[in-house]
């Protein structure tokens, strides 16, 4: 059955949906025995409804930038499956950005959300622009005109978008804002709001932060080992990089790494966060060369410079590695040298960033391999928190908050192996991952009816 419904895909999408393909394919191979094993699922066609966004938004953006230039960009937001709560999932601008990129980080979107057993549904959305080089009235022009356009799709009820690649806080709130003065409605439509209009405590730190919560609590319950003194390694420099690394030293690791898309600080000293946050905090992307002008122990590698078939940032030493950048950036080099440097565990931050191959490869080497869906959830988990402070007007407090995302990512982790070992698929928390996002949503679609 599953081979029958990759197929019609394969031909009812276009060839670029590589990425879709990508990530459908991983998740219906994990089902098999699971579907075969109910025959609900058949009757009511689970699996090819799953597959099929329920609808795709696609909207021209048109501002004007500094120069008083008309500028373009293509706007999406893919809504793909609501069962389960209002649909949820982030903005992504990136100049990299189609309608193919967005049905997979949707896809994904859908699974991670079961799994944190919150009632929020899949989507994501974005645009082609590139915020780079970009002045403060220009993002706010784009991101106005963005919503003009976005608001009569979401709500507070109906979908609730949040950040990704390209879009943090300022962005988020211009995109409010523009909501509130169309709509004369304030109530949370968007999630990853500044604090001073209803944003939650703790939401820029949340996907990190549970990076780092999920990878304690694997590497305790599986090895009995813990993150203290241990060198790890993460790529990226944006919202999860950063707050994943500044977790992992409070947990008294070493990180010895961290990228952007044109080059990879390597610190054996471990990396300064002070100083990193100087370079790519608070709306700062200046290039990481600028770290190796006040820190001469560390190496500076250019993109162009990287080895032919991966990138350097996999190429040290480390006992755990955090991709935290962007989808595909572990190939099956890097893993191969991962693992022959001795690296014993990946905890995917960023959304699909190891290969197909690479995952086989870690598999069947025994490394401990967190899927992102199940590893990066705390985002969206405090995300659905905020929702929850904005419907009863309530603020929690940072503590709370950081003690309630702590509680659910242990909560994942034990959901997720727990569901690998009953189906015969221990510690491959891919399998469990997908097999127990799966069950929560098909039950919820099979009782609404069709
Ligand atoms: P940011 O925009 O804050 O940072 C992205 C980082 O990745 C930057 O260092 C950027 O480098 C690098 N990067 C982006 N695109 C590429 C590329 N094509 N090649 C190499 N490097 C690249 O985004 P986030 O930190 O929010 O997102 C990172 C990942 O985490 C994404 O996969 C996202 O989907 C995922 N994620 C994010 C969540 C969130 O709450 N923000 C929640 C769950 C997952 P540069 O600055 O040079 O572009
Ligand atoms: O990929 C993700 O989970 C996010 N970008 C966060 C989504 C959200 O709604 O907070």
């Amino acid at each position: 059955m599953v081979e029958k419904i990759l197929a019609n895909l394969e031909k009812s999408n276009c060839a670029t949906d590589s990425t879709f393909m990508q990530a459908v394919s991983e998740v219906l191979r994990s089902l098999t025995p699971t579907v075969e094993s109910d025959s609900r699922y058949e009757r009511y066609a689970i699996l090819e409804r799953l597959v099929t966004p329920d609808r795709v938004i696609q909207f021209k953006v048109q501002w004007v930038d500094d120069q008083n230039r008309v500028q373009i960009n293509n706007g999406y937001r893919v809504q793909f499956n609501n069962s389960l709560g209002p649909y949820k999932g982030g903005l992504r601008f990136h100049p990299s950005v189609t309608l193919e990129m967005l049905k997979f980080l949707a896809y994904e979107q859908i699974f991670k959300n079961s799994l944190t057993g919150l009632p929020i549904g899949g989507a994501k959305g974005g645009s082609d622009f590139d915020p780079k080089g970009k002045s403060d009235f220009e993002i706010m022009n784009f991101c106005r005109a963005f919503m003009r356009e976005l608001h009569q799709y979401i709500g507070a009820r109906v979908d609730v978008p949040a950040g990704d690649i390209g879009v943090g806080l300022r962005e988020i709130g211009f995109l409010f804002g523009e909501y509130r003065r169309i709509t004369r409605n304030y109530e949370g439509a968007l999630s990853g709001k500044p604090y001073a209009f209803g944003g939650s405590l703790m939401r820029p730190q949340a996907t990190g932060y549970g990076v780092v919560y999920f990878a304690a609590e694997m590497l305790k319950e599986e090895i009995q080992e813990s993150l203290e003194g241990q060198i790890c390694s993460v790529s990226g420099a944006g919202n999860v990089a950063l707050h994943t690394i500044e977790k992992l030293q409070h947990l008294g690791a070493k990180v010895i790494t961290c990228s952007d898309s044109e080059g990879t600080i390597y610190d054996p000293e471990g990396i300064d966060m002070d100083l990193l946050k100087r370079i790519k905090g608070n709306e700062r992307h200046l290039s990481l060369e600028h770290y190796i002008q006040k820190k001469d122990t560390a190496v500076y590698t250019k993109k162009e410079d990287y080895p032919h078939d991966g990138h350097t940032v996999w190429s040290y030493p480390c006992f755990a590695a955090f991709p935290c950048a962007t989808q595909n950036e572990l190939t099956l080099s890097d893993a191969a040298r991962l693992i022959e440097n001795g690296c014993i565990a990946v905890i995917e931050g960023a959304n699909m960033p190891t290969t197909p191959n690479a995952i086989d490869l870690f598999h069947e080497n025994g490394i401990l391999f967190a899927p992102g869906k199940a590893s990066n959830a705390g985002g969206v988990a405090v995300s659905e928190f905020e929702m929850s402070q904005n419907a009863s007007m309530e603020k929690w407090d940072f503590d709370k908050v950081d003690h309630k995302l702590n509680a659910i990512m242990r909560q994942i982790y034990k959901r997720v192996a727990l569901t690998a070992k009953e189906n015969g698929k221990e510690r491959n928390f891919v399998d469990g991952a997908n097999i127990a996002a799966f069950k929560r949503i098909a039950e919820a679609m099979i009782l609404e009816g069709i």
